[in-house]
Parts: C-alpha cells; structure tokens; sequence
C-alpha cells in the first residue's frame, strides 16, 4: 500500500480548522487528521503542503510510527507548535487509514477498552458569579459531573474564559472561549487591564459562592491559564483548597517547569499542565517529579496519537493521569483521537469537550457521542470522522488571532 496524495484544507465553518486528508493506491481507502493551530493555521497548511507531503507520496501508510520518526528526527527541525500540529495532522490520518483497513475503531488498535466511556468536562464563565452559578447549573443539567468555572476579573476588560450563562444554556457551548476567540478581526483584540492582585482575589471567593450554592458533589475547577507567578500560584493553590478543586489548570507558564515545586510545595490542590508543550521531553519532569497530577497535552499539537500514547505511558507508574487538551479551536478529528486513547489507556482522567455548531458537523461528520457526563468513541473503523469537502469550499479561511492581555500600566502579560 502506498500514499498517493496529501491535501489540505483550511477552512472556517465559525472558526478556522486545517484538516489533512491521506489518500492511498487502495480504492476508496483514505485518512483524514486534523492540523489547526489558533491563530498560525496557514503556517501549519503551508509546512503541510509544501514541505511534508511531497516527502510522503511513496511511503507505506502502515509504517506510522517510521513516519512519525521521519518527520520529526529525520528533518532535523523538529518540534514547535507549527510542526508539530503538521505532524499530528498527518498521525491521526495515518491512524485513521489503519483503523479503516484492519475494519476497527482507533481505540481497539490501542490495546482495546479499559472504560466504557471517558468522563467529560466543559466550561461554565460569567461576568457575575451568579452568571457563572446559572452557566455551571446548566451543564449539571446537561449530565456533566466536572465543569470548569471561569469569572470576569474585577477591572478587566475581556477576561479569558468568560462565556456566561447564555452560552451553556445555548445549543453550542464551551466552543468559543467566550467568544474571545475568532472574533475574525485583521487584528488580535486586547484584554486590557489584568492585575494578578484583582485575580487573586475573586477566585477563592467565586468558589465559595459556587460551593454553598452547588454543594461539594460536583466536581469545579478552575483554568489560571499560565497567568501567575510562582508565589501567586502557591497562594492561590493553597487558598482553593477548602473547596476541593478537581485540579486547579495550567498555574504557570509552560518555561518554568521547576516552580511547580513551589506550588507543590505548598498545597495540596491537584496540578494540571500542558496544553502549551509540544512533546514528552517538555512533560518529564513534571511526571517524574510528581509535580503534577494531570498532563493535559494537547494530541493535536504535540504530534498526535503516537506521542500522546508514550506520554500516557510515561505517567502511569508516576500515578499522573491524562486530561487532554480538548478545545473548541482544535477540530473534530483531535477531539475523536482524544476519545479512542481516553479509552484504551489505563490512567486516563478527565476530557475537556465542546458542542460544535451545525456549520462544524456539515464540514467534519462523525463524532464521540455524548451521554450523561461521558464521551463514547465511534465504533466506526477509524477515526469515526471525515471531511465533506464542498462543505468545507462553503466557509473559506479568515484570519483570525488570538486576543492579546495587558496590565494596568499597558504592559503585556500572558494571554
Ligand atoms: O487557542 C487557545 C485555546 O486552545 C486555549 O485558550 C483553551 O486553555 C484552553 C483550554 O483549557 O481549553
Ligand atoms: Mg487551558
């Protein structure tokens, strides 16, 4: 069996996607992966189509993990957001090739099932706590058992993760990140006005106010978004745990690794990290030192299912469980890998999820299923998703960026 074609897409049914279609000399026989980077998705289409799929047409399919090797070591360049989200493309459509061709889902190829169906979370923001309470409350009703809680930050202009409560009751939730993001500006918009001082003082008091409200059952927690310093972050951790996060996400920034000993050092709150690493190398000490208790990479930004399995793999003897990434802005086909490795792997945690828009399914049909707070696996060969292409020629690429955050005084901070 040989590849004989690489095509991309770049498409915006709401939002920009980049997908990856893999198609070989076996009649009929394709795969297709997803490579959407927010924000740079032509850079990763154009690493996609004029670099990485001429050196593909030829290649035996079935070699993935040879493939994978090829573009990673072999080009001698390796790693980083773009290339790596190029490679996840490719990856998952290999995945998907394999799947179709042996007739079995993803997750049989892993190894099989170890759970029925993975426990799933979405997000829940508001300007008001009582927005936040109302958004949360309808993703509870929804069936979901762990839900992430985002508030406005008292002074802020546009604070990340600020849906509110009528995006959770709406049909599409969770998928627009407050609908900071691809907004389809020429420019980035800018949150203006983060003090981490404002910050740290609405968090522990939002909590409280869901707490008494919610009761201790439903399992909140928080995404810091890579925003504070180690102090702030030890102090933060230390101050929520009266109110029994699932896991408090992303603390510090993906650079400082060792100043998760200080978070650790003072709490007991769990850690999650990793949705801005790009490999396992990034992911070690984290795991080894146990200074985490969730890696949640990202299977479409860190070269697919192939290095999410080894960092899985890696976790488990260090009792590190699995929360990939699984935003509104990575496509159908990375939310459907996270699924099949979710339910092949031994530590798996938790699965972020988001309800995609109709215009996002007539583009990428098939998706896990959604029942009383888990996601289940297509049972599909494959993957269980594809791209209809005369839908995707419907939405043409807009740019689109990523807002920008900056303090008081005007100066940038971490978005
Ligand atoms: O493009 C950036 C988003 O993927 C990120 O902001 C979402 O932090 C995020 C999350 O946890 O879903
Ligand atoms: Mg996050």
């Amino acid at each position: 069996m040989k590849i004989t074609k690489v095509r991309v897409f770049v498409t915006c049914p709401t939002r920009n996607y980049v997908a990856v279609k893999i198609e070989t000399d076996e009649p009929g026989l394709y795969g297709v992966g997803d490579a959407t980077l927010n924000g740079r998705e032509l850079a990763v289409a154009s690493a996609l189509q004029d670099h990485i799929a001429p050196l593909l047409i030829g290649r035996d399919p079935d070699r993935i993990e040879d493939i994978w090797q090829y573009l990673f070591r072999g080009s001698y360049w390796r790693g980083g957001p773009i290339q790596m989200t190029a490679l996840a493309g490719i990856d998952l459509a290999l995945w998907d090739i394999k799947g179709k061709r042996a007739g079995l889902p993803v997750y049989s190829l892993l190894g099989g099932r170890t759970r029925d169906g993975a426990l799933a979370y979405s997000h829940a923001g508001g300007g008001e706590f009582s927005e936040v309470h109302e958004s949360a409350c309808a993703l509870r009703e929804r069936g979901f058992k762990v839900i992430r809680v985002q508030c406005a930050v008292p002074h802020a202009i546009g604070t990340y993760g600020v849906g509110g409560a009528a995006e959770a009751a709406s049909a599409t939730w969770g998928a627009g990140l407050g609908g900071s993001v691809g907004d389809g500006g020429p420019m980035p918009s800018v949150e203006a006005n983060w003090e981490p001082a404002n910050y740290l003082r609405v968090i522990p008091k939002m909590f409280d106010y869901l707490r008494q409200r919610m009761g201790d059952e439903i399992e909140l927690f928080h995404d810091v978004h890579e925003r504070l310093s180690p102090i702030q972050a030890a102090r933060l951790a230390k101050e929520l745990e009266p109110y029994r996060l699932f896991f408090l996400e992303d603390p510090l920034r993906p650079e400082h690794k060792e100043s998760f000993r200080l978070v650790r050092h003072h709490s007991t709150t769990p850690i999650a990290m990793g949705e801005l690493f790009h490999n396992k190398y990034e992911c070690l000490p984290l795991i080894t030192e146990q200074l985490i208790d969730y890696i949640r990479c990202d299977i479409g930004h860190i070269g697919g299912i192939t290095e999410a399995r080894k960092i899985a793999a890696i976790a488990e003897p260090y009792q590190v469980l699995t929360a990939w990434h699984g935003p509104g802005d990575v496509g159908p086909a990375t939310h459907a890998a996270n699924v099949h490795v979710d339910c092949a792997i031994p530590n798996f945690g938790v699965q972020e999820m988001v309800q995609f828009s109709e215009a996002v399914h007539e583009v990428f049909p098939g998706a896990p299923e959604f029942r009383d707070g888990y996601l289940f696996p297509s049972e599909k060969p494959g993957l269980g998703t594809d791209i209809n292409e005369a839908a995707a020629a419907k939405y043409p690429y807009q740019r689109s960026y990523l807002p920008t955050v900056r303090r008081a005084d005007g100066s940038v901070h971490d978005w």
